[in-house]
């Protein structure tokens, strides 16, 4: 039996369907026109810092959670701009696709999970990235830190996707000291680079600080008066494996569990590597003309020491625990300060946002999914989106299911509302663990128990009001059948431009024994590009794993449930 709404949605659906009565087919009114300001003033252009962090959770803040020791962030963002109504992906590469092109995934076959690293993906070859419109514009572009938009080939690498400068790694979870990352057992490679070639040689050098010492050194050596500047410092923390230097732990050292102490430390060593930041742009001559933006790339993970209470879900999720992602603007150029904003944002503006404040032009940029929200951040005015497609990932499916997509995993948000199908991911409320030694694998069986797999009768439809239930505790589709069709009109008006997932299998080139033991690009720019050769096909391609034996009964069932569990969101994402 399929839950009412759904039954009924799937009763419409096919009937409008049939009478090709989709709004879907009609212009959409989503796209509005930005009214420019002062045309002819030529501003000068600001320096723009953008410093990214990996799977820090809505609760993983001194400003939401006060047990988490972030004085400068708080400070910061205090006398800046917070982001409270803000959106990033549920996921490290889609997210920071989508800060990288402004475009939703659907419109760069990065539809699907991460790029791993033995993966022969990267940014479509024919887009052009905030860097590159930065660059065109005047700007000195650097990245420090994380990169995960693949390197298979070197046109992929972020040298050239439009930064001057990279010092950091290629891959998606790296260790803080040894810079190891590995994809699957035994095929683990370094994975530290500067520009194009391997930074040999950092072991033993903790990565935040690493990475915050190249942002100064750029920051020192940049005549501010000179060329503006765009700094994306990308850091790999608060990502596992949790490693900290030790003096950052001891101040947490009555927290109990000891994957939130560690956690909350390596927050605590952002924070002070943000107060370097703060101080270099303040010491070289930067800050007055600096606009510094403050953004998550996605959701905590809960088993190792993150928290996304009290929002629902997690990484890995389309709840509000994955995506909704905490940010705050600090400029000495915002018009009205210390204000928390509302506004519905999402990661995919700041492109044209920072282009639009570079001065740039984004009229040769195509089919952009953001919006210039600085009027919105910077004045406190409306703003001009009013939907996000959080996304539609048709590899992502239940198995045989007669009703209309809704089985496909796909969600969006039109005003308050927003509309999930398919399976969002693990939607438990979980909050901070306090409990010295809980293991993680088994508390995730626990849970697991609710799974919605291997129940013919699963749901498929959830429909909240955001901003009266921001914690998704109560589920309308039931009562309304016809937002739930309005916005299932939405995603199908979307899917229409959507382009093919792009998920390549493995290639066994990228082994990194076959590059003298670190990750680089594997295939030559005379081989035809790889690009096109998957689309739409599904293919997992990960190496299968050899069996491992089992020893405890319970063991297979343990394993069912992880596997279950980890499909997308396992550490190394
Ligand atoms: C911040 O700067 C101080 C002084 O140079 C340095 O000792 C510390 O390691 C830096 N912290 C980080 C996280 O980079
Ligand atoms: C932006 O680029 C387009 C196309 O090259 C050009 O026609 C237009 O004048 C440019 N606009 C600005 C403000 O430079
Ligand atoms: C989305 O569009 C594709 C390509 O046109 C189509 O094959 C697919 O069935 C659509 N998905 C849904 C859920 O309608
Ligand atoms: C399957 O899921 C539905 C809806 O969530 C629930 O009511 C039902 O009890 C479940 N059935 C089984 C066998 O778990
Ligand atoms: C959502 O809830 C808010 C707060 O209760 C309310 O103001 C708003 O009208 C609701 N939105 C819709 C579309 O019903
Ligand atoms: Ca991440």
């Amino acid at each position: 039996m399929q839950p009412p709404a759904a039954a009924a949605a799937a009763l419409l659906w096919s009937l409008l369907l049939s009478l090709d009565l989709l709004p879907a087919a009609q212009p959409q009114p989503n796209q509005r026109d930005v009214p420019k300001d002062e045309p002819g003033a030529k501003k000068k252009q600001p320096h723009i810092v953008f410093i990214l962090i990996d799977d820090q959770g809505f609760n993983d803040i001194g400003y939401h959670n006060p047990t988490i020791k972030t004085p400068t962030l708080d400070k910061l963002a205090a006398e800046g701009v917070r982001l409270e109504n803000y959106y990033v992906q549920p996921i490290c590469t889609p997210s920071r696709s989508q800060l990288m092109t402004g475009r939703y995934q659907i419109h760069t076959g990065l539809q699907h999970s991460i790029i791993r690293p033995s993966q022969p993906s990267c940014l479509p070859s024919h887009m052009d990235t905030l860097p590159e419109r930065l660059r065109q514009a005047g700007y000195s572009t650097h990245l420090v830190g994380k990169w995960h938009l693949g390197f298979y080939r070197k046109a992929c690498l972020p040298t050239r996707k439009g930064f001057d400068t990279f010092f950091g790694s290629l891959t998606g979870s790296v260790d803080h000291y040894n810079y190891l990352s590995c994809d699957g057992p035994g095929v683990c490679g370094y994975d530290l680079h500067d520009g194009e070639g391997v930074a040999w040689g950092q072991e033993g050098k903790y990565s935040t600080t690493l990475f915050t010492q190249r942002a100064r050194k750029i920051l020192e050596s940049h005549n501010p008066t000179e060329k503006p500047l765009f700094l994306f410092l990308s850091l790999q923390a608060v990502h596992t494996p949790l490693q900290t230097p030790k003096s950052y732990i001891y101040p947490y050292r009555d927290m109990a569990n000891i994957a939130r102490r560690k956690l909350a430390a390596m927050v605590s060593t952002v924070d002070e590597a943000v107060r370097n930041v703060t101080y270099a742009l303040r010491k070289y001559g930067f800050y007055r003309n600096s606009v510094i933006i403050y953004s998550t790339d996605n959701g905590a993970q809960p088993f190792t020491g993150g928290s996304n209470w009290p929002l629902r879900g997690r990484k890995g999720t389309y709840w509000e625990g994955g995506i909704r992602g905490v940010a705050f603007v600090h400029s000495p150029l915002l018009k009205r300060r210390r204000r928390v904003s509302k506004a519905l944002l999402h990661i995919t503006d700041w492109f044209p946002t920072l282009v639009g404040l570079a001065g740039g032009n984004i009229s040769q940029s195509r089919g952009l999914d953001g919006f210039d929200v600085w009027p919105t951040i910077s004045e406190g005015r409306d703003s001009p989106r009013q939907e996000i497609l959080h996304n539609i990932d048709p590899l992502h499916k239940h198995t045989s299911e007669s009703l209309w997509d809704t089985s496909i995993q796909a969600a969006i948000r039109v005003g308050d509302w927003k509309l999930l199908t398919g399976y969002p991911g693990h939607g438990d409320w979980v909050p901070p663990q306090v409990l010295p030694t809980l293991p993680g694998r088994w508390w995730d069986l626990e849970r697991n128990i609710l799974s919605p797999y291997k129940n013919s009768t699963y749901k498929n439809i959830w429909l909240f009001n955001i901003t009266a239930d921001p914690c998704e505790r109560h589920d309308l589709a039931d009562q309304r059948p016809d937002v739930v069709l309005q916005l299932l009109a939405r995603l199908a008006y979307y899917n229409q431009t959507a382009v093919p997932v792009y998920f390549p299998p493995d290639d066994p080139r990228a082994d990194p024994s076959q590059h003298e033991g670190a990750w680089v690009p594997w295939v030559n720019e005379e081989e035809e590009q790889e690009e096109g050769k998957y689309e739409g096909v599904y293919k997992k391609g990960r190496r299968t794993k050899k069996e491992k034996k089992q020893r405890c009964p319970l063991c297979k069932l343990q394993s069912f449930f992880l596997k279950l569990n980890t499909g997308m969101m396992s550490n190394r994402i």
